[in-house]
């Protein structure tokens, strides 16, 4: 799937209504402002950038009432299904699809158009502090971006099936093709859906315990043993220790290291096996201006190892 010469088709999402901090709607702006692009084609990528980047700041409705707890739910869902639409198409074109959020509501979207070119085969590995895995039933914040996971393996009752998100394909993503890598801040209730569901997840426990060598090794025997089908890796930067990516909403002290971290991207690069990525919850607008620098440079360094950087 990753060759050198191929293209990397970039959909930026400046979004932030799957939570309520303000500023993770900059978090792409800042990473092209960054220079990403330029980086990519350095490496030899051709980049297509997907159009219309503004307008997902014009999508809010002018009335969206709660549904049940769920906060912004017509939003949140316009948003993502314009995630889903503009995935499909660099994925459609064979294209690697790389989304910069925005909140990680949109993975919503992103899986929804990966999987619509990859179907069932398609691998998930979800790096992060979070597990993402509430269903609108058990989140207790009814901010979306702790729950677009529910969603895609159909985990949701009756409120999640229905609109506004009946178009997402529940069950798109296999249960077996999930695993998690850096969780340290998981709800009550999403370890009960884990368990129920024979989740796969290593922790940041499993992480000191193996090694994150060891770690990668072992999800991706999981989810892909052959090495053959396609991965959609999810990255939240808040899966990295808040003193390397300070600028997030949600912190969680005891994170990955900036090595780990971008050892998980370098070694899914080695795979082969990348059809796309998510790079999310960058917060340009959480702490000082140094702050902000880090954790931009951090997000763009993880997006270039993961699609084959080299040290050497
Ligand atoms: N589990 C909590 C909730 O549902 C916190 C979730 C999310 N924070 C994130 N996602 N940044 O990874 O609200
Ligand atoms: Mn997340
Ligand atoms: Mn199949
Ligand atoms: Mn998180």
């Amino acid at each position: 799937f990753l060759k050198q010469g191929s293209t990397v088709g970039i959909t930026c999402v400046p979004f932030s209504g799957g939570q309520p901090k303000g500023g993770v709607d900059d978090g792409p702006v800042e990473m092209v402002r960054f220079g990403i692009l330029d980086q990519l084609q350095g490496m030899g990528f051709k980049v297509e950038l997907s159009a219309g980047m503004d307008k997902y700041k014009t999508m809010k409705p002018a009335s969206d009432p709660p549904i049940g707890t769920l906060k912004n739910a017509r939003y949140v869902s316009a948003a993502a299904k314009r995630v889903s639409e503009q995935v499909r198409e660099h994925c459609e074109a064979g294209r690697i699809a790389v989304t910069l959020g925005g909140d990680h509501s949109i993975a919503m979207g992103t899986l929804v158009g990966s999987t619509s070119v990859y179907g069932d085969d398609l691998c998930v590995i979800w790096v992060d502090a979070h597990t993402d895995i509430n269903t609108p039933e058990t989140t207790e914040s009814g901010n979306l971006h702790g729950c677009p996971l529910s969603y895609i393996l159909g985990l949701c009752g009756e409120i999640g099936r229905d609109q506004p998100f009946a178009w997402v394909p529940s069950g798109c993503v296999r249960k077996d093709r999930l695993v998690y890598i850096g969780l340290r801040d998981v709800d009550a209730a999403e370890k009960v859906i884990l368990r129920k569901h024979g989740i796969k997840a290593f922790s940041m426990h499993d992480v000191d315990k193996h090694g994150i060598g060891r770690i990668v090794e072992m999800a991706m025997d999981h989810v892909n043993k052959d090495r053959t089908l396609p991965v959609h890796m999810s990255f939240d930067v808040d899966a990295l220790d808040p003193s390397v990516a300070p600028a997030t909403g949600t912190p969680v002290r005891g994170g990955l290291t900036f090595r780990e971290g971008h050892y998980i991207c370098e070694a899914v690069a080695e795979s082969g096996c990348l059809v796309a990525l998510d790079l999310v919850e960058v917060n340009p607008k959480l702490g000082d201006p140094e702050s902000l620098r880090q954790t931009v440079a951090v997000g763009c360094s993880l997006v270039r190892c993961s699609l084959g950087e080299r040290l050497l």
